[in-house]
């Protein structure tokens, strides 16, 4: 892969808190009176408005959205910026990038700025209207960068075509398992040679004593964030069957059989991993 000359630290991707946005837009998202509508605090388990197995991308959910994931998945705002990195590196001229499950876009607005001038395209899909909206409502502020396409669909039914980078930041793991390596084989044949897929989920564990211990000491993290008790449960009842985890060795199985030639894990804080597979 040809080297780039200009530095992605200069540019500060990496370092700063949760998103990779710019200065400017890290410090718009913040203020209240201007994005106040997704910037406030998760306390929808608190309030029990979301009911057991039932939890869905709603309006509620994209108000408190980048708080909720900050405080639930430990190492998102590490995983965030290492996305741009790994755009920064693999991102090949004239190609696509795609974000599929984008939410408010915060891999997108990271890898545009780790590939900004690099003659790039960048796709964002959810099938959350209220989430593409929102990340919409964002992108407007900003008219600078390389431009990002919203599409709200499914991305099952996405056509991948002539990607180097397509990220899956804890996306799949919605996605019916039947679903999932159809979906993985679609991208690897959208995929130019040396492009790769960036994939974040959260995982289970075949040991049910790791099990046990992972999930406590996830549930540690929660409290150390804030959460109580009650919300933990709540939330933790909420995903049930909506959130489908598989272990870290079935994600990289299903990743060589769709067609990768490499996938390997490269972070894992407690239950949550990421994947990083070449075609
Ligand atoms: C981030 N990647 O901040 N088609 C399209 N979108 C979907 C589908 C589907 N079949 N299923 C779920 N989604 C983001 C975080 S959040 C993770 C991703 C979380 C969308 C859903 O609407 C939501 O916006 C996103 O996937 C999952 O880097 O909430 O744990």
């Amino acid at each position: 892969m040809p080297q780039k000359s200009h530095s992605i630290r200069n540019r500060g991707v990496i370092g700063r808190p949760w998103s990779g946005l710019k200065p400017s837009i890290h410090r718009r998202t913040e203020n209240v009176r201007e994005f106040g509508f997704m910037n406030r605090k998760d306390t929808l388990f608190d309030q029990q408005i979301i009911e057991p197995g039932d939890f869905v991308f709603d309006e509620r959910v994209v108000h408190v959205f980048p708080d909720m994931i900050n405080r639930s998945v430990p190492g998102y705002g590490l995983i965030i910026p290492m996305i741009g990195l790994l755009a920064h590196r693999y991102a090949q001229a004239g190609s696509t990038i795609y974000d599929l499950g984008c939410s408010l876009g915060a891999a997108s607005l990271a890898m545009r700025q780790a590939v900004d001038n690099e003659n790039v395209k960048i796709i964002a899909v959810d099938n959350s209207p209220q989430m593409i909206a929102s990340f919409r409502q964002l992108l407007a502020e900003q008219h600078d960068g390389t431009a990002i396409d919203l599409v709200e669909e499914d991305i099952r039914e996405i056509k991948i075509n002539d990607a180097s980078v397509v990220v899956l930041n804890f996306t799949l793991q919605f996605v019916d398992l039947a679903d999932r390596l159809p979906l993985l084989r679609g991208i690897v044949t959208g995929l130019r040679p040396g492009g790769v897929l960036v994939l974040s989920e959260k995982i289970c564990f075949e040991d049910p004593v790791e099990q046990g211990r992972q999930t406590g000491w996830h549930h540690d993290f929660k409290r150390a964030q804030g959460y109580s008790e009650l919300e933990i449960s709540r939330k933790r009842d909420s995903l049930e069957d909506v959130l489908k985890p598989e272990t870290a060795a079935d994600h990289i199985a299903r990743m060589r059989q769709a067609g990768f030639s490499e996938a390997y894990q490269w972070y894992q804080g407690f239950s949550f991993a990421s994947f990083v597979a070449i075609r």
